[in-house]
């Protein structure tokens, strides 16, 4: 299979895939998007792939949806497009999936990291919801994993005021699995991917099924909300301005219509 956004190769029995727009901060495009979901099935359905790494590059993650793919679209193109229903492909893949973070994993980036089974993260690692400073807010399970993950009080902070975390903060509330050094993020995530791709198959897949499951089930409701939320803002004044604001690079101006 041949890819335009992203990167991929099979160490040992570890599939790995790199987010690969660097010029753009690998902003998740809908090609992007698309290309990871399929390399991330084609990986599931490989007997020589027992998991999976997803990285960006050490300065980013990735920053979020594309913004500029996005700004002046309507709630109807948003809603017929559906673009977050790629994220929902992840939700299927019954290996595990680790991320590899280092530098920002903002907005959808963000998501995509929560996403996965488990974080291993550089020390320069940032995890944040900005969707907030373009005027809508996230659309991809910020507003359900977050609280989750690290509680109310500040998946409100991060998601109202955009709080950005750091690779610390984001250790000590059990974000992410582990924090080492930028040189060694993406081996010890590869490691990680490595030693449980050597347990038994059946018994990961179903723990991993199992824990989701704890979830699972108070979440598809809340995910589908979420997205209507998301897309429904398309009808704002304030989601034009703030996502021209970005890509104009000047303050927004909002009108709270
Ligand atoms: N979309 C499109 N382009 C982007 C994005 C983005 N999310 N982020 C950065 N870029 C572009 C910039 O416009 C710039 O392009 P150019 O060179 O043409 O001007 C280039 O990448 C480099 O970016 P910066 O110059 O801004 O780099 P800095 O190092 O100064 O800043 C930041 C890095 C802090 C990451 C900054 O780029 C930033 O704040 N980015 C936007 C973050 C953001 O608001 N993310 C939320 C997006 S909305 C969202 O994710 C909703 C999720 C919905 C579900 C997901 C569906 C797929």
């Amino acid at each position: 299979m041949t890819y335009t956004t992203i990167l991929t190769e099979v160490r040992g029995r570890v599939g790995l895939i790199t987010l690969n727009r660097p010029e753009a901060m690998n902003a998740l495009n809908n090609t992007l998007m698309r290309e990871l979901m399929d390399a991330l099935q084609a990986f599931d359905q490989d007997d020589a792939v027992g998991a999976m790494v997803i990285t960006g590059n050490p300065k980013t993650f990735a920053a979020g949806a594309d913004i500029k793919e996005m700004a002046e679209k309507s709630v109807e193109e948003m809603q017929a497009a559906d673009p977050i229903a790629q994220f929902d492909r992840i939700r299927s893949v019954q290996k595990p999936v680790i991320a590899a973070v280092s530098g920002w994993a903002l907005g959808g980036g963000c998501e995509l990291a929560l996403s996965c089974d488990m974080i291993v993260a550089s020390e320069t690692a940032k995890f944040g919801q900005p969707e907030i400073t373009i005027g809508v807010i996230p659309g991809a399970g910020g507003t359900q994993r977050l609280p989750r993950a690290i509680g109310k009080a500040l998946a409100m902070e991060i998601v109202l005021n955009n709080r950005i975390l750091s690779a610390q903060e984001a250790l000590q509330l059990g974000l992410v699995n582990r924090v080492v050094s930028l040189e060694s993020y993406l081996d010890e995530a590869v490691k990680l991917a490595e030693e449980i791709a050597s347990r038994a198959p059946l018994a990961v897949r179903t723990a991993k099924r199992l824990i989701n499951q704890a979830y699972e089930h108070f979440l598809r409701d809340a995910l589908a909300e979420e997205r209507q939320a998301f897309y429904g803002l398309f009808a704002t004044e304030d989601q034009k301005e703030g996502m021209r604001a970005f890509i104009e690079k000047r303050n927004p101006e909002w009108k709270g219509r």
